[in-house]
């Protein structure tokens, strides 16, 4: 069988190479072809990623192409971002669907990857079938960034077809690589579960950041409290943070929203979100009020290397809105919209480390040293991964987001 790949993202790409090593013929198609040249490259960064991609090319399973090619199923893996009215942007999976459009047969499967508000694959398939006898299926990633290879082999799948015909295809595809449970259901049911996962993760996370927000006001230490509230059985809550990052739980609540005008808690979720990194910013204000920031960590969450939608954008915009001076350093990424020093760079004549990514290596930093550099020893931590009292040794004031 042969499949064709659209889009050779974080997901795409893992995907196209996974069915290449497991005996599918797989065109990995990106119309970006600077993304190609890293692919071919092996420029990136997942664990073991490189591994199966090399592996993938060698076998001569996978092959690289800029433009789709006739195929017998096409997977969509391109983004679908939220526009300035927060509605999901559909044009690259409409612009994926159209090329595909003249390699169309019948029996054909397309499925869709991308996350996409409840309803759009029977609407796109209306669109399209016409004439012709069309199979398609909606089957979420569900893989979270970080572990991403391990996720996509064990996790469960979700499948929900157009029809019965639809679903059992996409399952056989999905079969040969999965070795979580797949289950099936109709496409509109599929749509609403992927972006009820990533709802349920964000308005949780916006419950612990109301609670940080309120343990400030009362003079409570958010983490303590938690950490003891979730000795309840039936009691888990998560960690406050800078604001919620990343390609899909700042998004995907507002695909629901922008459906049902019965969404309130989400919506207002996703706001409580949305300020955190305003509220970092008045908690720097309140320590420092000019001087030089040394940011730790610009990755939307620890040990990634990846900066989309990071809650340290914002915070660092703001900040130097109110002509701070600014300094970034992460271990991990590579590119970013900021220029990222050294460590030692980043701390000298600093006034202020704002910790926002929990790396591994921020939990063991040399604190003399960078004490020795430093115009005035403050630090705040917005995720709870320093030993204050080690800082505290070393003259160093410390601050904690939630206390
Ligand atoms: N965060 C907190 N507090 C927490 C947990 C997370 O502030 O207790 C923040 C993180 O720092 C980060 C953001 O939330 O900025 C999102 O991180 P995450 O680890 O919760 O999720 P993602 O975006 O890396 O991956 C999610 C996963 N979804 C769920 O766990 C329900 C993943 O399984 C999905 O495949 C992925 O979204 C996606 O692509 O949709």
């Amino acid at each position: 069988m042969k499949l064709c790949i659209l889009g050779l993202g974080y997901v795409g790409l893992p995907t196209a190479a996974i069915l290449a090593v497991n005996g599918f013929h797989v065109v990995g198609v990106d119309i970006n072809r600077e993304r190609l040249k890293e692919i071919k490259n092996l420029d990136f960064e997942e664990r073991d990623l490189k591994t199966l991609v090399s592996a993938a090319l060698k076998s001569g399973h996978l092959i690289l192409k800029d433009k789709p090619e006739e195929a017998d199923a096409y997977i969509i893996c391109v983004p679908t971002p939220i526009d300035e009215k927060k509605r999901c942007d559909l044009s690259h999976v409409k612009k994926a669907i159209e090329s595909i459009k003249p390699y169309l047969k019948d029996g054909d499967l397309i499925i869709i990857e991308s996350t996409v508000p409840p309803g759009t694959t029977e609407e796109l398939y209306k669109m399209l079938s016409n004439g012709k006898k069309i199979l398609m299926a909606y089957c979420p990633e569900r893989v979270l960034p970080g572990n991403l290879l391990e996720e996509l082999i064990e996790n469960d799948r979700i499948i929900g077809g157009i029809n019965e015909e639809s679903a059992n295809l996409a399952k056989k595809i999905y079969e040969s690589f999965v070795k979580g449970k797949i289950y099936v259901t109709d496409a509109k049911t599929a749509e609403m579960v992927k972006l009820m996962e990533n709802t349920y993760r964000d308005v949780n996370i916006a419950l612990a950041n109301e609670f940080a927000k309120i343990s400030e006001e009362l003079g409570v230490n958010v983490w303590e409290a938690i950490a003891l509230a979730n000795n309840h059985p039936r009691v888990n809550i998560l960690k406050p943070g800078p604001g919620v990052g990343g390609h899909c739980i700042p998004i995907d609540p507002w695909f629901i929203v922008e459906k049902s005008r019965e969404a309130k808690l989400i919506k207002v979720a996703r706001e409580v979100n949305d300020s955190m990194p305003y509220f970092v910013v008045k908690k720097v204000k309140d320590i420092v009020e000019k001087g030089k920031i040394s940011i730790l960590g610009v990755a939307y969450k620890g040990n990634v290397d990846d900066t989309r939608e990071s809650p340290a954008i914002k915070i660092i915009e703001e900040l130097l809105k109110l002509n701070y001076s600014v300094m970034c350093h992460d271990p991990k990424v590579k590119k970013f919209k900021y220029k990222l020093y050294s460590l030692k760079e980043c701390v000298k004549d600093s006034d202020l480390i704002l910790i926002l990514s929990d790396h591994e290596e921020y939990k063991n930093l040399p604190i003399k040293e960078i004490g020795e550099l430093m115009r005035n020893k403050n630090i705040l931590d917005t995720k709870n991964i320093i030993q204050r009292e080690e800082w505290e040794k070393f003259g160093f004031k410390t601050y904690l987001l939630g206390d």
